[in-house]
């Protein structure tokens, strides 16, 4: 047998977010999000139809999940807070959202589970969207304020707090795609979108640097490290190009406090570049993350473009590489994603070598399966052994990168029971838990023991 340790005080846990777990999306004064919104008026484009209202009803359940966590000996939980709950105009906070928020906080100290509390997960206000949402810079102080208020109420608690989740996501998804509202396909408003979002995490940043808290202030990026085909100079530069578009557009910003120079270039060249403000590069420079966490599902593969034209929208990412099928990779066939475990093992040493080893978490990893009731046994537990496998060599990897001096503090799956997800409502289920749909009854899935043994051991025993 092996064993892999992990260091002291390590952070097990699991990520949500509040849109997809809460539900009671309309209740108790929540104003609209852009999710709320388009579920309203274009239901067809959510999987089956099934919107944000209800999701996993973490809003009524709250209470036995985090006995449920305790259960699995969870020692961290991460969620954020729903921005349009706790302020629904923008400005007078909700009672009944504080006493909500307050709630679960309490619920997870007592348990014994730390709290770590994101900003935003996607969801912004539906009022601020018909603003512009980040590409009106008003949109920018706005969220400040809304992290001032967050940190007031609920900072004296809460010592792990992040800005955002994954904010290149709603670039790529919502400004270089029409997947997420609003659905707009135009590279240069998607620039000015993630260089908005990158104000906000430094405005809030500082905000919480001013309030003097006892705590800590990150950001949580999905890092999809770039491999190029080959070592071929052309396949490299095209790998390079991904990696400041999708990764350093707001690692280094939010680590080193300044933009690539390549990538400023980059824009140049294109006419790409955003409209700045006196004062902004000061900003960024003063207030860098104090952690990061590392969102890790697939990497990128590219080659040189080789295919011709552009786009009809004008110039996007896409003109300056390729992807690139590996003939070795292995598929999450449902979810369609790469499975490539060593990724972990890469972006923790490119944090070591070019981020100064900045203390990261691993904020969530994690394997989306659709139709998981085919593993259930006669007892009724899902024996999702494909889930504990891609855990465990994550795992391996990670422990390596530990081994060889990473500064990384945490492992945090996607996570603790099903939700709902933004594209796939329930199709992928990621739970250590089951959520049946018919009445929302949770069942513990083999993996959610499994986890249990692997922070009681503080890591794996496994065979060698
Ligand atoms: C991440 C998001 C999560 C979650 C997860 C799984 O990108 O931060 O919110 O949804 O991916 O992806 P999906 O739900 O698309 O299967």
């Amino acid at each position: 047998m092996k064993q892999y340790t992990f260091p002291e005080g390590f952070l097990w846990g699991s990520a949500a977010s509040a849109p997809q777990t809460e539900g009671a999306s309309q209740k108790d004064g929540k104003a609209k999000s852009i999710w709320d919104y388009w579920y309203e008026t274009e239901a067809e484009r959510f999987y089956e139809n099934i919107g944000p209202e209800i999701t996993s009803d973490f809003y009524h359940c709250y209470e036995q999940d985090i006995q449920r966590m305790k259960n699995i000996h969870l020692n961290s939980f991460r969620t954020s807070i729903s921005w349009s709950r706790l302020l629904p105009d923008g400005t007078n906070v909700n009672q009944k959202a504080v006493e909500f928020y307050n709630r679960v906080i309490d619920t997870l100290l007592n348990q014994g589970i730390k709290p770590i509390i994101n900003l935003f997960h996607f969801d912004m206000p539906m009022h601020l969207q018909e603003k512009g949402g980040w590409e009106n810079r008003e949109v920018v102080d706005a969220f400040a304020f809304y992290a001032r208020t967050a940190f007031e109420l609920f900072g004296d608690r809460v010592t792990l707090w992040t800005t955002f989740n994954e904010p290149i996501v709603p670039v790529e998804m919502g400004y270089l795609n029409h997947f997420h509202y609003p659905c707009v396909v135009d590279m240069k408003r998607a620039v000015t979108v993630a260089y908005h979002s990158i104000l906000a995490s430094a405005k809030a940043i500082r905000n919480y640097r001013e309030l003097n808290r006892d705590g800590q202030i990150g950001i949580i990026l999905n890092l999809t490290p770039s491999y190029p085909r080959s070592q071929d100079k052309e396949d490299v530069r095209a790998a390079e190009i991904a990696d400041l578009f999708f990764n350093r557009s707001f690692l280094d910003p939010s680590v080193l406090g300044e933009y690539p120079s390549a990538l400023i270039e980059l824009l140049d060249e294109h006419q790409l570049l955003p409209h700045r403000e006196k004062g902004d590069k000061e900003l960024l420079r003063h207030n860098v993350v104090d952690f990061l966490g590392v969102n890790y599902y697939q990497p990128r593969r590219v080659k040189k473009k080789e295919s011709a034209g552009s786009s009809q929208e004008g110039i996007m990412p896409e003109d300056f590489f390729d992807p690139y099928i590996w003939p070795e990779r292995r598929m999450n066939p449902y979810r369609g994603w790469e499975i490539y475990e060593k990724g972990l093992y890469d972006i923790a040493v490119n944090i070591k070598q070019n981020y100064g080893n900045i203390p990261w978490y691993v904020a969530e990893n994690g394997m989306g399966v659709a139709n998981e009731e085919r593993f259930m046994d006669q007892t009724g537990t899902i024996q999702d052994n494909y889930r504990i496998e891609f855990y465990e060599e994550h795992l391996k990897w990670l422990h390596q990168a530990i081994e060889e001096g990473s500064n990384c503090f945490g492992y945090h799956v996607w996570t603790f029971m099903d939700n709902w997800s933004w594209l796939n409502a329930y199709k992928n289920r990621y739970g250590f838990y089951r959520v049946n749909l018919k009445d929302r009854e949770r069942i513990l899935k083999k993996s959610g023991n499994w986890f249990k043994q692997v922070i009681d051991q503080n890591g794996l025993i496994v065979e060698d």
